[in-house]
């Protein structure tokens, strides 16, 4: 620690030519960054020794996103220094809460699926297993969302500006990735070989990230590609006066990593995303068979040393890839390169949400890529082949990679990888019985369920530090090192003290929430009330609608029916990406409620709604530790799993949520009556569907419906769009929020009742904490080291 110390003065010294008397907090900032770095990459440096020593197999964790939120806080409190620094700092005059708060939030990611991402590196690293992540270094990560009277507005996160500190670039380790061009059979001595001319070469800069485990010796590293041109920028058309003609290319090649694309399960069939999918993963595959060669000179031993977990289809292009490099580089045959192909991958799917499941159009992408169309091709036609030659009775239409002149992703992936796995119980048996049923009969064994899982050491102890303390001391236990001992907590379920002390510390959480929800909207809000929090994506079937139609409903109680409910803040974070034009009408429907709710005295006594903008890790680690009520309420069938609904519980707050994704793991873990469970099942629901849903009948047939949407009309003032999403409801509601709303309303009733029996509450929210254990990363990514990677810890 002493060190650290003074390795901070001798930064400043040397860099700005200050003592820590006279430096900045951007000084001290950034010499945190770096010193924190660099000890880690130093640590990299034994531990990487000894990894290659035991020459054991690794993970590649690849991944188009990796939501890593903010580093210092973490890589401090990982390394055990972070009470030291403060105390250090706050000796010379400086805050390190206040530090803290000038990095950035890397956003490299939209939502669920890149947080998992980093969750599971984390975990791994805590627990010493040698995994390295790969993505892309985007300029522009998740974009900022500003909202301009009660419309969001997307603007650049420039996150590099102060991010850049974390990376260590890596010069030594450029790769070459090749576009565009044509590919020729040229028969050769040794056979046939593919020559590959007229391509456009884009170099792939690394920029590593270091990842810091819990108490361990193990860093283990996220490797983010750049792009930039081969040979820079023309000179001789610079010479000739063309000054942009001479970068064109330039910066046509730097486009590949400017930009995150802002969309969360969906899936527009774009040229650049394509350029971007297959430039990682290039990037990435020419560097693992280099250094796996390099190590055992061969490569036949490749998938007994080496797993490449795909992370949703987005990396899906490392599959023919792999074979390129074996078949073009190595010499091998197809056949002894799809051996080992189909012993390296495994696949994680995320969604069953059709719009999601990437497919390309065959006219867009093989000019792209004409090598790589070559080889999807030929797994095609083999796989077709070896489907009649097996005789089984199989449906080629559904489960053929190329159909229609579209090359299905998710198909590829299902064929050439041993592994397959859903994110939670109820997905993975929908991908088993629905989604891939036909996939599902003739791998046998191939589908199976890991379901997710959090980083509970930043979800819990670093994001509610003093919860943290407090069950230390309770329970005498390390469950930062082993959530699975929280259960210990169970013990207090009728020790009023302890409940009494749960909701103190609810209580400081909501206060400083209140004090952030001040600063930035300007709103009051009333500790007493009840939080009830819904922060996620913006989707149409995670149903921000159905809760803010619940809001409306209470409004016309209160104003008109005399309901003197029990005061109730409802908060919403959410980006929506920026072509959703639903998702932003709905952003518009919110923050209207909350203007006229607070612009009427006796209705904003009762009720507040508060719209937060940006949503992104640090301030979800704001709103989390603050909440009573987890809105968990997307139609049954469409979440894939959730992840914030196991954070949200880990702080003791209580779910209002369908069975779907992993609530219904939640509903097991707690038990009926430490949860509040409403609407139509997943069965349910395709039932309705193939029935055929009709909104308008549920307009129709409910008194309360008809009487909550008719009001809703009369709240339009031509500058909102109440009369615009009443009918939306009325003629389409695509995901059924009528049908769900009256057993929502009854549950929305139940919680106001139950909140006011502290007592009871306090136990409930105490059942979820003790019971949260099985949601933490380490169990989830245990799973995957035990029942798919089958890798060993570094010792
Ligand atoms: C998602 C799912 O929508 C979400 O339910 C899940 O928790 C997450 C991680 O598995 O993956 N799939 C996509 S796409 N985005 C997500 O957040």
């Amino acid at each position: 620690m002493d060190s650290f110390t003074k390795a901070i003065k001798r930064y400043l010294e040397k860099r700005f030519g200050n003592s820590i008397e006279d430096a900045s907090e951007r000084q001290i900032y950034q010499a945190l960054m770096v010193i924190t770095r660099d000890k880690l990459a130093e640590k990299r440096y034994h531990y990487i020794n000894k990894l290659k020593e035991s020459e054991q197999k690794r993970v590649y964790y690849m991944s188009m996103e990796f939501l890593v939120g903010k580093t210092l806080r973490n890589n401090l409190y990982n390394l055990g220094i972070e009470s030291e620094v403060k105390n250090f700092l706050s000796e010379n005059g400086f805050v390190l809460d206040k530090i803290y708060d000038i990095e950035p939030d890397p956003g490299l990611g939209n939502g669920g699926l890149g947080r998992l991402a980093s969750c599971y590196m984390d975990a791994l690293t805590s627990q010493e297993y040698p995994i390295t992540g790969f993505s892309i270094l985007y300029e522009f990560g998740i974009f900022k969302q500003v909202i301009s009277n009660g419309w969001q507005q997307e603007f650049p996160d420039n996150w590099l500006d102060l991010g850049k500190y974390g990376l260590i670039y890596r010069s030594d380790e450029e790769v070459e990735i090749k576009f565009y061009g044509e590919t020729k059979e040229q028969w050769t001595s040794d056979g046939l070989r593919i020559k590959y001319e007229d391509y456009t070469p884009i170099i792939a800069e690394p920029y590593d990230l270091m990842i810091s485990g819990y108490e361990t010796d193990a860093v283990n590293v996220l490797r983010l590609w750049k792009s930039k041109a081969s040979g820079g920028f023309n000179m001789r058309l610079f010479e000739q006066g063309e000054y942009s003609k001479s970068v064109e290319s330039k910066a046509i090649a730097e486009s590949i990593s400017k930009l995150l694309y802002p969309a969360d399960d969906n899936n527009k069939g774009k040229e650049l995303r394509i350029k971007q999918q297959y430039f990682f993963t290039s990037a990435s595959l020419q560097q693992i068979v280099k250094m796996h060669y390099k190590a055992y000179n061969t490569l036949d031993n490749l998938a007994e040393k080496v797993v490449i977990h795909i992370n949703d289809t987005h990396p899906s292009l490392c599959i023919p890839e792999l074979m390129r490099i074996l078949m073009d580089e190595y010499e091998y045959s197809w056949d002894k390169a799809w051996e080992i192909t189909i012993k390296t991958f495994a696949y994680t799917n995320h969604t069953i949400m059709a719009e999601a499941l990437e497919k390309w159009s065959v006219d867009l992408f093989r000019p792209i890529l004409p090598r790589i169309y070559t080889i999807i091709s030929e797994i095609n036609n083999r796989f077709c082949k070896w489907c009649k030659d097996i005789g089984a009775s199989v449906d080629l239409e559904e489960m053929s990679i190329i159909h229609n002149d579209m090359i299905r992703m998710a198909n590829l992936c299902i064929v050439s990888s041993y592994s397959v796995n859903g994110v939670s119980k109820l997905h993975s048996d929908i991908l088993k019985k629905d989604t891939f049923k036909s996939f599902n009969r003739i791998y046998p064994g191939k589908f199976t369920n890991v379901t997710n899982g959090i980083a509970h050491r930043r979800w819990l102890g670093q994001a509610n530090p003093e919860l943290t303390k407090y069950l230390n001391e309770l329970l005498e236990v390390d469950f930062i090192k082993d959530l699975s001992s929280i259960e210990n907590l169970l013990e207090y379920k009728s020790d009023e003290s302890v409940i009494n002390n749960l909701e103190n510390i609810k209580k400081i959480k909501k206060v400083q929430l209140a004090e952030y929800i001040k600063k930035n909207t300007g709103l009051t809000v009333d500790t007493n009330s009840i939080f009830d929090v819904q922060i996620k994506r913006l989707h149409e079937y995670k149903r921000q609608l159905l809760n803010a139609l619940h809001i409306i409903y209470l409004y016309k109680e209160i104003k008109y029916n005399a309901l003197k409910p029990y005061p109730r803040t409802f908060i919403f974070s959410a980006k929506a990406s920026s072509g959703y034009v639903m998702a932003k009408n709905i952003i518009k429907l919110i923050c209207s409620i909350s203007e006229i709710i607070e612009m009427d005295p006796e209705v904003r006594k009762y009720i507040k709604v508060v719209f937060l903008e940006d949503y992104r890790v640090s301030l979800a680690e704001k709103i989390i530790p603050a909440a009573d009520v987890s809105e968990q309420i997307s139609q049954a069938g469409k979440e894939a799993s959730g992840t914030g609904n196991m954070k949200l519980m880990l702080n003791g707050a209580l779910t209002l949520g369908t069975m779907d994704g992993a609530n219904v793991e939640i509903y097991n873990a707690v038990g009926k009556d430490n949860i509040f469970i409403f609407g139509l099942s997943s069965e349910e629901v395709s039932d309705l569907s193939e029935r055929g849903y009709r909104s308008e009948e549920f307009y129709q047939n409910s008194s309360v419906i008809k009487e909550t949407i008719d009001f809703m009309r009369t709240l339009d003032n031509g500058d909102s769009n109440f009369n615009y999403m009443a009918d939306y409801l009325v003629s389409r509601d695509p995901y059924m929020c009528l049908a769900d709303f009256e057993s929502y309303l009854e549950q929305q009733k139940l919680i106001e009742k139950t909140y006011q029996d502290r007592i009871k509450w306090g136990q409930m929210s105490l059942v979820n904490i003790a019971n949260s254990g099985i949601f933490s990363a380490d169990r989830a990514t245990s799973e995957y080291v035990k029942e798919i990677w089958n890798i060993k810890k570094v010792k």
